[in-house]
């Protein structure tokens, strides 16, 4: 295929015939392509992702449609996403060598990615649902995080460098409209889209769209991801983005990615460790989980204190972009006003991960799109249970964040919600 050609959707059918001649997936999984099995295993809202395996190995090929694919045609979408999430990728991997898939090939008239098959990695979400232990995950996701959104910042970067960045990602607007509706604006009021089970939470819904302080938090927090421009994110770190073994994790689909705040990958991050700490009430039909509810509560801690660690360590290491610049501080032998404003910068990233993953729970619960976590309990009364005492505590996270001071508080308020009987 080259690249000239106008776009069309890939099928198991075509595949092979359309990137039989296609160098780099030849090169990763063998020439003869009558010899290649085609699978769609796509299960996200938005793409095509195809596994192909040929003589030699397998790749994964992953196509954007020009639409919306959780809705249909009727919602449009450009096909450039492929671009921004192809751009990320490769910012990612310089930034935080490992942590993401090996990228072949890229054709951004097909919209497409043709890039390493993870395996036997499974989506984090999954591996969580199923009561899976992950000794690693915290880590790898606390460096990830931590080197990303510190080197793609005015922190790291020149600013020649950064701003050229900032104006390349800026044309991610539709993604970024997606995130602005269905994250902070539409869980709030009667949006066409939303959904929620029903009518289990409809009293608990309406009090949520009738609490001023709550809505108004929402919008400052808007108001932070539209014009906080501080570093690339990814834009879409849940637990559905990130690939693991028991000692692998790699994290894929930065789509969204856009110049926003640090704060909303980290707080969308430890959204989905809560989410998922409050869904384990609904995965105990094969014995209890109150030790993966405990795991869980030790992986929020350690994914931030890895965070802030490396976060740190950066700080001391690689200062070299405008911003808080070392011939104001260590170079006049100011150390400590150096760490001082290191505290201020971190206490920002706290306050405002908070707000975002307040936000970010509820609107898997109340918008458009939901996660397994929850929608996999079957018995909609024991859903409706875990999903109330999630919105509760997002609600509580999201409004106090500025009176919340450590992650210990935050875990022992979702232990004490999780608890209660009643709801
Ligand atoms: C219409 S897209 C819905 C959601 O799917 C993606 O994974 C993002 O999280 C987006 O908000
Ligand atoms: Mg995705």
């Amino acid at each position: 295929m080259t690249g000239k050609l106008p776009f069309e959707a890939l099928s198991v059918e075509t595949l092979a015939t359309r990137l039989g001649a296609n160098e780099a997936l030849c090169a990763k999984i063998g020439k003869d392509a009558t010899q290649w099995k085609v699978r769609e295993v796509g299960d996200g809202n938005l793409n095509l992702v195809f596994i192909v395996e040929g003589a030699s190995g397998a790749a994964v090929v992953k196509q954007a449609l020009p639409y919306v694919r959780l809705v249909g045609d009727s919602w449009p979408l450009p096909l450039k996403r492929s671009f921004f999430e192809y751009h990320a990728l490769t910012r990612q991997e310089a930034r935080a060598p490992g942590s993401v898939p090996a990228i072949h090939h890229f054709d951004e008239a097909q919209a497409l990615i043709i890039m390493e098959y993870l395996s036997p990695h499974i989506i984090l979400r999954r591996a969580l649902i199923e009561g899976r232990q992950l000794p690693n995950i915290a880590r790898d996701i606390g460096l990830f995080m931590a080197r990303t959104l510190f080197r793609g910042s005015d922190l790291s970067m020149t600013a020649r460098d950064r701003k050229a960045d900032l104006a390349l990602f800026a044309d991610n607007v539709e993604l970024c409209d997606i995130t602005e509706n269905l994250v902070f604006s539409d869980p709030y009021f009667d949006a066409k889209m939303n959904r929620h089970t029903s009518p289990q939470l409809d009293a608990v819904v309406a009090e949520l769209r009738a609490d001023r302080d709550l809505k108004v938090e929402a919008q400052r927090l808007k108001h932070i991801f539209a014009a906080n421009a501080e570093t690339l994110l990814h834009g879409d770190l849940h637990s559905g983005s990130i690939m693991v073994t028991d000692t692998e994790t790699r994290m894929i689909d930065p789509e969204f990615a856009f110049y926003g705040p640090m704060a909303f990958d980290v707080g969308m991050l430890l959204a989905n460790f809560w989410m998922s700490f409050f869904s384990q009430r609904g995965h105990e039909q094969q014995g209890k989980r109150d030790a993966m509810r405990a795991h869980l509560l030790d992986v929020i801690v350690e994914t931030w204190a890895v965070f802030r660690a490396e976060f740190s360590h950066l700080w001391r290491t690689e200062r070299t972009g405008m911003l808080y610049q070392k011939s104001l501080f260590e170079d006049q032998g100011d150390r400590l006003g150096a760490e001082q404003a290191l505290d201020h910068v971190l206490h920002q990233i706290w306050t405002d991960l908070l707000g975002f993953a307040g936000i970010e729970v509820h609107r898997r619960i109340l918008g458009l799109a939901h996660n397994a976590d929850f929608e996999t309990i079957a018995n909609e009364d024991l859903r409706a249970s875990c999903e109330a005492k999630a919105l509760k505590f997002g609600r509580h996270i999201a409004v106090n964040r500025r009176q919340i001071h450590s992650i210990d508080e935050v875990n022992h308020l979702a232990a004490l919600i999780e608890q209660e009987s009643g709801i």
